[in-house]
This record gives C-alpha cells, structure tokens and sequence, in this order.
C-alpha cells in the first residue's frame, strides 16, 4: 500500500503558517492532520471548524481530520471536509458508530475510525464495511510530545494481521503519536501506511530535511 505523510498542524509554528503549508505541498504532502478536541472526550482544545474552512481554502492538500470529541454525529455538518479527505471518529466517544461513519461517506470523504491505546483492535469488526482505514493512537489522545506506549507496534501487526485474514487488505492504517523516524520504520515494517508527522520527526528541526529523512524511514 501506498505510504503516506500526515504531518499534525497543531505542531505548526502559527506565525509561519502559510510558509510551512507551502513547504508541504512543495513537497508533495498526502494529507494535512488537524486534531480536533473538545475539552470533554480528551482534556484539551486545539483546532476548529474555522480554521479547517482556512486550511482548506489556502492550500491544495486534503484534510486528514482527527475528531477527538464526543458525540461526533452530532456535530459533522460544522466541519468543512468533502471528495478525498479523511474524517476519523473515535469508537470510544460515540454509540452511534455506524451513523457517523455513514455521514462521513456521504459527503465522499474517506471514514476512519480512531482508537485509544487501550482499545483492543477488533472493535471495529462489525463496521469493516463501512471503513475506508482505522487511526491507531499510538500515544493517549490529547497532547503532542509524549511517549509511544508500550505495545503499539506489535498492535499495529495485529490490526493488520485481522483486516488482512478477513479479506480487507484495502482497509489502510493510520498511525498517530510519537511517530519518531526510528518509529516511523518500525510502524511501516507492521504495517502501518499513513504516518502522522508532529514533534518526534519534521517538526524537530528542517520541515523539508525533516520530510525527506521520514520517507526514507517508511519506504
Ligand atoms: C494527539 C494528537 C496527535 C498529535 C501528534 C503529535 O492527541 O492526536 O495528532 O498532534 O501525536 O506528534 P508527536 O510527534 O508530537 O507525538
Ligand atoms: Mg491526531
């Protein structure tokens, strides 16, 4: 499958934005990561509906957004997302899984669904159907710069082992959290095809080196 590049804005320096946004699509950047928190399902707030309408008004790159809020059936028709973007909502912060998912499709965005470290990787059996790839948090939700936590690697090998065994090698993995350049190989050698890029690899120095140095990670 191919690998692709996801870098989170919410590690952009905002007073560099329209510089950093113009590196990346110079660069040929799959998706912009937007984290979405609403300060009950995680405990912080970051970006919103106005600046997705910026984003994708000034730069060429489809969204790749994380919604990290409760409810978020409720709450898609805000957002501003269509034809090749990517919407993930959390399995834990809704009962009302497969609505959500079907919203998102039929806006002809690409439905993921995102879980938590401590979420097992087969809740999302009963809606592979719906799915076009799952976000396996690799840190707890909430804040960039923290630590992978133990075990992701080998969970990123078992969601690809299940989708794979039950016929949904289409479905892609998305992995979010710490994606250092040592990790980012460890993640692609289990499987894993979009890489959210934030302060553990092109936000820690050089956007463009920095780029360059994490396909060649992931290759
Ligand atoms: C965390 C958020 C992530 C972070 C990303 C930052 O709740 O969903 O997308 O922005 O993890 O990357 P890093 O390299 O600082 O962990
Ligand atoms: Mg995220």
């Amino acid at each position: 499958m191919e690998k692709k590049i996801s870098p989170s804005l919410m590690c952009c320096d905002f007073f560099e934005m329209g510089k950093q946004l113009s590196a990346f699509e110079k660069e040929k950047i799959e998706y912009l990561h937007v984290d979405v928190m609403d300060g009950v399902f995680v405990p912080n707030y970051t970006l919103g509906t106005d600046f997705i309408k910026q984003v994708k008004k000034n730069c060429s790159i489809p969204v790749d957004i994380h919604l990290m809020i409760e409810n978020p059936e409720e709450k898609l028709d805000w957002f501003c997302f269509g034809e090749g973007d990517i919407v993930s909502i959390h399995y834990e912060s809704t009962n009302n899984l497969n609505i959500a998912l079907k919203k998102i499709k039929d806006r002809g965005a690409k439905a993921f669904v995102a879980i938590k470290p401590v979420t097992d990787f087969s809740v999302f059996s009963d809606v592979l159907d719906l799915i076009d790839g799952v976000l396996v948090m690799t840190v707890n939700p909430g804040f960039a710069g923290q630590k992978l936590v133990e075990g992701s690697i080998e969970k990123i090998e078992k969601t690809r082992r299940f989708l794979d065994e039950k016929n949904y090698q289409n479905i892609e993995i998305e992995v979010d959290g710490n994606v250092s350049f040592a990790n980012a190989r460890l993640m692609s050698d289990a499987g894993a095809n979009i890489f959210v890029a934030g302060t553990s690899s092109v936000f820690c120095g050089n956007l463009s080196e920095g780029i360059a140095t994490l396909r060649e990670a992931i290759k």
